[in-house]
């Protein structure tokens, strides 16, 4: 009798001919089969052991030194036409990427265990679901998988219930930067990683999958996977808005996704509410909105600067269960990392050696935490919800030290779209390369759109349909700088002043004023009650700046022409619309 699982019986069979473990292990998800792993990893050192008292089941793990982060340079986008990947990705003919990457395969499980690990993406129960299963030989990998996705027996379940499942193949193979490949094959449903343990890299549910896969799937069935928190507003009223929202990694999703109000908010009601801190997939509803879900269950989130004044929930919510990574340690093996202002002090840093800051600091730029979205005080239960949850609000953002305003909201759904194509922001940790240079990241999907940014802001317009009901959409910059070279705008809690405001357009509450590039509000048209901001403040966070936009746009203007024929045609004369009005 043919099985739905045939398919992924037969795959499994043809890896392990590759690779040849020593064992195969099928992933149940069990608390039993965590524990054993766990007790593995310890005994190897995989996992080192932090205060169980004060961290209660929580472990640190220490990757190779020139394993770190994200690399851009070696991820590739493999679709029989170059023209399909775009200029925004790296490419490669399946055929010979196969090659290339078998290759490596070839043998590199020899004496190691080959762990088979079914997952889905999003509320096991949700129409907007999409499963997988990664096969890898690094049972680090299987431990955050387990956090990070709904993994093991449910999962496998839907994989036959359905049949379809997106293939991922890893492997750490050596840790060699020059035997590392990231590959992606989106007519195939498939991933290949070697040579990499780094989350983007070793985690195919996530970049890989959830975004770059993903995105290629999502085109063709109409829906959209985003790489953007989704958070819900809930006034003193008891109604919620949720918000998605789209920022380069490392600039502050997760701070914004477990918000705390400021004082006089909560005093008056206002709660938030996480759904998500990274990905969102969102599809039109029967009532022409969009629908959300998170397809993560945990979170993977930078550790430096987290602090009980930053994000006191991330901080709550990482006490125990968690998979810290490069972070440094205190003398009584508790997690440090520079800017968590606990009072407690570095011995050992993300590299095992003592403590010295001339050398480096106590935890990488780019270390980690892997924690259940479950541990995290602000989960809403809305995040479980098979439907998802509709979105009121599209909010671009990007890491400026200047010129962008603190806010901006786009005149229609076409400029928005051309807002979010237009993102620009300053690098971060989150891969590798230098940091601080400023590059265009259209939608913060620079490194994870799975097609050519030409169609895919085709099909993000697709959306202007009649009888959509679509959500408003803005732009936000927390990290404008004042003459001292200091942040100008308080963000973190202080960003719910912002959001309020996107409220009450939504609703039609609230004054802006028409400029070229969109509606802007005045200070005035915020609450800013408790906010000491400065006249140079005031005046930078919400003016616009005629020739430095002009400057930009023609910026923007050449930056889309590098996308060429394929690019649509609305969404130029747009660009060219705004360029004449500042003209
Ligand atoms: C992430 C990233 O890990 O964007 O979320 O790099
Ligand atoms: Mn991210």
């Amino acid at each position: 009798m043919t099985s739905k699982l045939d398919r992924l019986n037969e795959w499994v069979a043809d890896v392990a001919r590759l690779t040849r473990p020593a064992v195969i292990h099928w992933c149940d998800g069990s608390d039993a089969e965590s524990a054993a792993l766990r007790e593995q990893m310890l005994a190897d050192g995989t996992l080192i052991e932090l205060n169980q008292q004060t961290h209660p089941g929580s472990y640190l793990h220490r990757s190779h030194p020139d394993d770190v982060a994200r690399v851009e340079h070696l991820t590739f986008v493999c679709t029989p036409e170059r023209e399909d990947a775009g200029p925004n990705n790296h490419w490669m003919a399946p055929a010979d990427a196969h090659a290339r990457i078998d290759a490596l395969f070839d043998g590199c499980m020899q004496g190691r265990t080959m762990y088979v690990i079914p997952y889905c993406m999003g509320p096991i129960d949700s129409p907007l679901s999409r499963c997988g299963v990664e096969i890898t030989d690094s049972p680090y990998v299987v431990a955050n998988m387990r956090i990070m996705t709904r993994m093991g027996v449910p999962a496998l379940a839907r994989i036959e219930r359905e049949g379809s499942f997106v293939k991922g193949l890893h492997s750490i193979g050596e840790l060699d930067p020059e035997r590392r490949l990231i590959m992606h094959f989106p007519e195939e449903l498939a991933i290949k990683s070697y040579g990499s343990g780094y989350g983007g890299n070793a985690l195919l549910g996530k970049k890989c999958h959830a975004l770059r896969i993903a995105s290629h799937q999502a085109r063709q069935e109409g829906w959209l996977a985003e790489h953007m928190l989704i958070l819900g507003i809930e006034n003193p009223q008891g109604q919620t808005h949720y918000i998605a929202a789209a920022f380069p990694s490392a600039c502050g999703k997760t701070n914004l996704a477990m918000l705390i109000p400021p004082e006089g908010y909560r005093r008056d009601g206002w709660k938030v509410w996480t759904i998500g801190d990274d990905i969102c997939w969102m599809r039109p509803g029967a009532d022409g909105r969009l629908y959300a879900i998170n397809p993560e269950a945990g979170f993977f989130g930078v550790a430096p600067g987290t602090s009980a004044k930053s994000n006191a929930n991330a901080l709550a919510s990482i006490q125990s269960n968690t998979i810290f990574t490069n972070v440094g340690i205190t003398a009584d093996q508790q997690p440090w990392w520079e800017g968590i202002d606990n009072g407690l002090a570095p011995v050992t840093d993300w590299r095992g050696e003592p403590f010295d800051s001339a050398k480096r600091p106590a935890a990488h730029p780019n270390s980690r935490f892997t924690v259940s979205a479950k541990q995290c005080p602000s989960y809403s239960d809305m995040a479980e919800d098979a439907q998802g949850v509709p979105i009121s609000a599209i909010v671009f953002g990007g890491r400026r030290a200047s010129l962008v305003p603190l806010v901006f909201e786009a005149r229609d759904w076409t400029h928005g779209v051309l807002v979010g194509a237009a993102m620009g922001s300053e690098t971060t940790a989150a891969a590798t390369g230098a940091v601080g240079v400023m590059r265009r990241d259209p939608m913060a999907m620079k490194p994870f759109c799975g097609y050519n940014f030409a169609d895919y802001f085709g099909h993000w317009l697709s959306f202007d349909q009649p009888g959509a009901q679509l959500p408003k959409v803005f732009h936000v910059n927390w990290f404008r700088k004042g003459e001292n070279g200091k942040f100008l705008w308080p963000g973190f809690g202080d960003n719910l002043r912002v959001l309020e405001w996107m409220i009450q357009r939504v609703e039609g509450r609230a004054a802006a004023t028409e400029t070229p590039i969109g509606h802007l509000p005045t200070a005035d048209d915020l609450n800013l009650d408790g906010v000491a901001l400065s006249d140079e403040a005031r005046e930078t966070l919400f003016g616009f700046e005629h020739a430095g936009w002009q400057a930009e746009f023609a910026g923007i203007g050449e930056y889309l022409a590098e996308y060429g024929p394929r690019l649509p045609q609305a969404l130029l004369d747009e660009q060219r619309r705004i360029a004449a009005a500042l003209a």
